[in-house]
C-alpha cells in the first residue's frame, strides 16, 4: 500500500520536476521535430514494448507501418527515444509518453504510475535506422534498446519498389592468400590475404560491411585470429580489393591448413541483397611446415668456403635427437629423399630455386658435427651440390638445404642452414 501511495503523483510536481533534468537535456517545448518530407509516402517504424517496471522492458514486436509517425508535440519528457543509424550515430531524438503513466480523473486530475504495461513507440521511418533506445528521462536510465533492422529488412523484402528500399547484389569475388613456399616449425611467417568485393547493383554505391575471419587447423597458429569488420562504399561495377596480413607459425610438421573467409553484407537494413549465396567465400591455404635440422657445410671447415664456379660442395645433414642443437623433432638423415633436395640461399629457396644433389643420392656417413671435431656415432647424410650464382650471391652469408624425408607417419619437409663464405 505504501508503495502505491508513493508512486501516485499529482501532475503539477511532474511538470515542476523539469529542474531535475540534466542541463543538456533538450527543452521539450523546443525539441526539434522529426524532419518529415511531405512528398514522401508516410512510413513509420513501430515497436511494441512491454514494461515490467520503469527501468525494465522487453520488445514484443517491431514492424514498419504505412502511417505517419505522430510528432510528440507537447509530450512531457517522461521517456526519450534515441534513434541510431547502422554506424551507431544518433540520427534523431524525441520525447515519448510512457505506457506506465496514466491520467486518472477524480477530484483532481493526476498521473499514476502503473506497475507494468505495454505501449507502441512510433517513429519516422529512415532507411538508415538501426536501433531505438528508450530512456527514462527523470531517472536518466536506458530502459531498452530496440533493434529495428529486422522490421526494416522485412518491409523492404516485401516492398522492393519502395523508394527507401534499395537492391544491391554484393559479392565476395576472390579470397587469395599469398604465403611463402614453406614455413619452418616455430618460425613465424607472413601471409597476406587479398579479398575482392564488388556490387553488381542495380543500386549503389552501397555501404557494405566486410568481415574477414580465419580458422587455423591443428598444428598451426595465426594472429590476429579475431574477426575484423571493415566498412567500404561499393559503387556498382567497381570491385575493391582489401588486403590483410597475418602472422602464421607452425607448431607441428607437415601440411597444415588455414581457412580464410570473407563475407560482405549491406550495412543498412533497407538495402536488400537479392542473392545471398555469393556473399561469402572461403579459401583454404595449405602451409608446408618444415622440420628444422642441423647441417654442416664443408665438414672439417669452420669457414665453409663456397665456390660459385662449379666446384662440388659437400654438406652433411646431421641425424639428431629431439632437442639436440635446439631442433624440436628427432631427424634421421638416412631417410632423406635425394630427388627432393635443393641447396641455395634462404631467399632463393623460398622462391622455389636452388641446385639439386648432383648424384641424386645421399651418402650415408658418420659425419663431423658442427664443432668440426666430433663424430657422434650415428649415420648422417653427406650431400653434394654444385652452387651457382643463381643459388648464392657473393653477399650471401648462409646456405640452406630444403628437402623431404621419411617422417614417423609419412613424408615431411625439412630445412637447415649453415654459414658460408663465398669465394671471391
Ligand atoms: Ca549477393
Ligand atoms: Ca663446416
Ligand atoms: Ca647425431
Ligand atoms: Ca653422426
Amino acid at each position: 500500500m505504501i508503495i502505491m501511495v508513493a508512486l501516485t503523483l499529482v501532475i503539477a510536481p511532474l511538470q515542476g520536476s523539469a529542474d531535475s533534468f540534466r542541463r543538456d537535456d533538450p527543452d521539450p517545448t523546443t525539441i526539434p521535430l522529426p524532419l518529415m518530407d511531405d512528398d514522401d509516402p508516410a512510413k513509420a517504424v513501430v515497436a511494441r514494448v512491454t514494461f515490467a517496471s520503469r527501468t525494465q522492458a522487453t520488445v514484443d514486436r517491431t514492424s514498419v507501418s504505412l502511417q505517419r509517425a505522430h510528432t510528440h508535440i507537447g509530450d512531457p519528457p517522461i521517456l526519450k527515444l534515441s534513434l541510431t543509424d547502422v554506424d551507431g550515430q544518433v540520427i534523431d531524438r524525441m520525447n515519448a509518453w510512457s505506457p506506465l503513466w496514466a491520467y486518472s480523473h477524480g477530484d483532481r486530475e493526476r498521473v499514476d504510475i502503473k506497475a507494468g504495461g505495454s505501449g507502441s513507440f512510433i517513429v519516422p521511418f529512415s532507411p538508415a535506422l538501426s536501433t531505438m533506445t528508450i530512456t527514462d528521462s527523470a531517472l536518466n536510465r536506458d530502459v531498452v534498446t530496440v533493434d529495428v533492422k529486422p522490421a526494416i529488412r522485412a518491409f523492404c523484402v516485401s516492398h522492393p519498389s519502395d523508394p527507401d528500399c534499395l537492391e544491391s547484389d554484393l559479392s565476395v569475388d576472390a579470397v587469395e592468400p599469398r604465403a611463402p613456399l614453406f614455413a619452418v616449425l616455430g618460425k613465424p611467417v607472413t601471409v597476406t590475404v587479398a579479398s575482392t568485393v564488388s556490387n553488381a547493383g542495380p543500386d549503389g554505391p552501397t555501404d557494405a560491411r566486410v568481415e574477414r575471419t580465419v580458422t587455423a587447423g591443428t598444428g598451426v597458429t595465426v594472429t590476429p585470429d579475431t574477426p575484423e569488420t571493415t566498412e567500404v562504399a561499393l559503387a556498382v561495377g567497381t570491385p575493391q580489393r582489401l588486403e590483410k596480413t597475418y602472422t602464421v607459425t607452425c607448431t607441428q610438421p607437415g601440411a597444415r591448413t588455414l581457412d580464410f573467409t570473407t563475407a560482405v553484407a549491406p550495412e543498412r537494413a533497407s538495402v536488400i541483397d537479392p542473392q545471398e549465396a555469393n556473399n561469402r567465400r572461403t579459401t583454404r591455404l595449405t602451409v608446408d611446415c618444415a622440420v628444422p635440422i642441423t647441417i654442416n657445410i664443408q665438414p672439417g671447415s669452420t669457414r665453409n668456403p663456397v665456390n660459385l664456379n662449379g666446384a662440388v660442395l659437400p654438406v652433411a645433414a646431421l641425424t639428431t635427437r629431439a632437442g639436440e642443437y635446439g631442433n624440436p623433432i628427432a631427424f634421421n638423415a638416412t631417410g632423406i629423399d635425394a630427388a627432393s633436395l635443393r641447396f641455395a640461399s634462404p631467399s632463393v629457396l623460398l622462391l622455389g630455386g636452388g641446385v639439386p644433389e648432383i648424384h641424386s643420392r645421399i651418402h650415408p656417413e658418420n659425419s663431423l658435427e658442427p664443432d668440426e671435431v666430433t663424430r657422434d656415432g650415428d649415420t648422417d647424410a653427406v650431400l653434394h651440390f654444385r652452387p651457382r650464382s643463381d643459388a648464392l650471391t657473393p653477399t650471401d652469408t648462409s646456405g640452406c638445404v630444403l628437402g623431404r624425408f621419411a617422417g614417423p607417419s609419412g613424408p615431411l619437409s625439412f630445412y637447415g642452414c649453415d654459414s658460408v663464405t663465398i669465394a671471391p
